[in-house]
C-alpha cells in the first residue's frame, strides 16, 4: 500500500490584491500541507505543478519553499513534483534547484518508486507541442503506477486535451493520473481501455475570486484499488456577498448585506446586480475596510449606459467590438491585454496582475515585436493572440532567436529598465481603453451563458490556472 498527499497549484509568490499578507497566505497553505504530511506520516507529497505563481519568484518565495521542503526532508517524506505552466523557465527549473539540494525529485519518464507504487511525471505541455508528444515511460516492476502532470484535461469540463490521448502514448498502464492546473478539485474514472482514475487536487489558496469553495488537497491511497479523499485547509476567510437590488434600493441595502458578515481580516467580494440606484463602489469598499476587511472589492454588474447615444448594431455586438478593435491597429501585446480584460474569465480584481505578468513575460522573452503597432484591418488578426497564448517558453525562445534577431533583448531580470517602464505605461493605457469595452459587452457575455464551453475562454483559463 502507498499513501500520498496529492497537492498542486500552490502559487507561491502571488501577491494577490497587491497586499503582502496574501503572499504570506500562499506560503502558509503550503506549510500546512507539509505539516499535515509529516503529522500523518504519508509516504510522499506529490506536487502536480505551479509551486510558484510565476517563473521569477523573489528570494523570500524561494527561501519560503526551501524551508517547507526542509520540513518534509527532515521527516523523510519525499517531495515528488512536475513543472506547471506558471513557473516554467526556459532551461533549468526551480525544481532542479531543490532537487540538487536533495529536497525534491523531479518526476519524468523513469519510474520513481515509493512503497509499491511507481510515479511518473510530465511537465505542462503547451498546445503546440501536444500532437507529436510521445510519452515514453520506462517499465516499472511494482504493483501500482501513477502519472503526475499539469494541464486542463478532458473528461473534465474545462479540458482542452483528452487524457486518453496521453494515456495511449504512455505505453505503461497507470492506476491514476494526478493532475494540477484546474484549481477546482474533482475525480473521474476513465473506463476502457485505460481503466484509470483521473483527479485534480485543486489549489491550496484562492488564486482568483472564482475559487469560492473551500481549499484543500487529495490523499490518495494505492491499495486494492485507488482511493481518493479530500482534506480541507484553513485558509484566509473570503466573504462573498451577492446583492440583488430591488427598485429604489441603493448603497444602504448593499451596506446592510455586507454588515451581516464578520469581515475581520477577510477578503470581501461584493457583487451588485438587479435594479435599484447607482452606487459608488468606493463607499462600500471603505465601509468594509472600516469593518476590518483586509481587502474589499465591489463589482457592479449593472449597466447604466445611455442607449440612445450608442451607434452600433446590436445584431452581433461581439462582432462590432471586434471590428472596432481591428480598426485600432493595436500591437500584438495590446491585443493580448484587450483579450485578458474583455474575453477571459479572469476575475476583475485579477486583471491588473495578469496583465502586468503578461507584459513582463513578453519583455522577458525579448519579444519586442509584440509592441509594434499593427497595420489596421488585417484579416490575419481575426484571432488575436491565439498563437501567442500557445507559445511555450521554448517557443518564445525560438521566436526570440528568429523574429527578434539583432534586437537586444531586455535584460531578463531588470524590472526597472526604462524600456520596461515604458511598456508598463502603455499597458496601463490599453487597460484603461478596454475596461470600458468590458462594460459594454459584459451583458452580452452573460446572456450567452458566459460558457465554460467557449474555446476562447478555455485557452485563457489555461493561461491563468
Ligand atoms: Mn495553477
Amino acid at each position: 500500500m502507498t499513501r500520498v498527499i496529492h497537492t498542486g497549484d500552490t502559487h507561491l509568490g502571488y501577491q494577490q490584491y497587491h497586499v503582502p499578507e496574501r503572499r504570506q497566505d500562499f506560503l502558509a497553505a503550503f506549510r500546512q500541507v507539509a505539516a499535515d504530511a509529516v503529522a500523518d506520516d504519508v509516504d510522499a507529497v506529490v506536487h502536480a505543478g505551479d509551486l510558484f505563481h510565476d517563473r521569477r519568484p523573489t528570494l523570500p518565495d524561494i527561501m519560503g519553499a526551501l524551508d517547507v521542503l526542509e520540513t518534509l526532508a527532515d521527516a523523510d517524506v519525499p517531495f515528488l513534483a512536475v513543472v506547471g505552466n506558471h513557473e516554467a523557465k526556459r532551461d533549468a527549473q526551480w525544481l532542479d534547484l531543490y532537487e540538487s539540494l536533495g529536497l525534491a525529485t523531479r518526476l519524468g519518464d523513469a519510474p520513481v518508486t515509493v512503497g509499491d507504487t511507481a510515479f511518473y511525471g510530465l511537465d505542462f505541455v503547451p498546445r503546440a507541442n501536444r500532437d507529436d508528444l510521445d510519452l515514453d515511460l520506462e517499465a516499472h516492476d511494482t504493483e501500482h503506477a501513477a502519472l503526475v502532470t499539469h494541464g486542463l484535461f478532458e473528461p473534465f469540463d474545462l479540458g482542452d486535451w483528452d487524457v486518453g490521448e496521453l494515456l495511449e502514448s504512455a505505453d505503461v498502464a497507470v492506476d491514476a493520473v494526478l493532475l494540477g492546473d484546474n484549481h477546482d478539485p474533482g475525480t473521474k474514472r476513465v473506463e476502457e481501455p485505460y481503466e484509470t482514475w483521473v483527479t485534480y487536487c485543486g489549489s491550496t489558496e484562492r488564486a482568483s475570486a472564482d475559487e469560492r469553495a473551500d481549499r484543500g488537497y487529495n490523499v490518495v491511497t494505492f491499495d486494492d484499488g485507488v482511493d481518493v479523499r479530500r482534506r480541507g485547509l484553513e485558509t484566509r476567510e473570503f466573504v462573498f456577498v451577492d446583492v440583488d437590488l430591488g427598485p429604489g434600493e441603493g448603497v444602504e441595502r448593499v451596506r446592510e448585506r455586507v454588515e451581516q458578515h464578520d469581515l475581520a481580516d477577510a477578503v470581501v467580494h461584493v457583487s451588485v446586480d438587479g435594479d435599484g440606484e447607482p452606487i459608488a463602489p468606493a463607499t462600500v469598499e471603505e465601509f468594509a475596510h472600516d469593518q476590518g476587511a483586509l481587502v474589499a472589492r465591489v463589482t457592479d454588474r449593472r449597466e447604466f449606459a445611455d442607449e440612445a447615444e450608442v451607434d452600433v448594431s446590436f445584431a452581433d455586438p461581439d462582432e462590432a467590438v471586434r471590428e472596432r478593435v481591428r480598426d485600432l491597429g493595436l500591437s500584438r501585446a495590446a491585443r493580448e491585454i484587450d483579450e485578458a480584460v474583455r474575453e477571459s474569465k479572469l476575475a476583475d480584481s485579477n486583471v491588473d496582475d495578469a496583465v502586468e505578468e503578461r507584459v513582463r513575460d513578453l519583455v522577458d522573452d525579448g519579444d519586442l515585436d509584440a509592441f509594434q503597432r499593427a497595420p489596421a484591418d488585417t484579416d490575419a488578426d481575426a484571432d488575436p493572440g491565439q498563437a501567442d497564448r500557445d507559445a511555450t517558453p521554448e517557443a518564445a525562445n525560438d521566436a526570440e532567436a528568429t523574429d527578434a534577431a539583432g534586437e537586444a533583448p531586455a535584460s531578463p531580470d531588470d524590472d526597472e529598465s526604462a524600456g520596461a517602464a515604458d511598456v508598463d505605461g502603455g499597458a496601463a493605457d490599453a487597460h484603461g481603453d478596454t475596461a470600458d469595452l468590458d462594460r459594454d459587452t459584459a451583458g452580452a457575455d452573460q446572456a450567452a451563458g458566459d460558457g465554460a464551453d467557449d474555446p476562447e475562454d478555455q485557452s485563457t483559463m489555461e493561461e491563468y490556472l
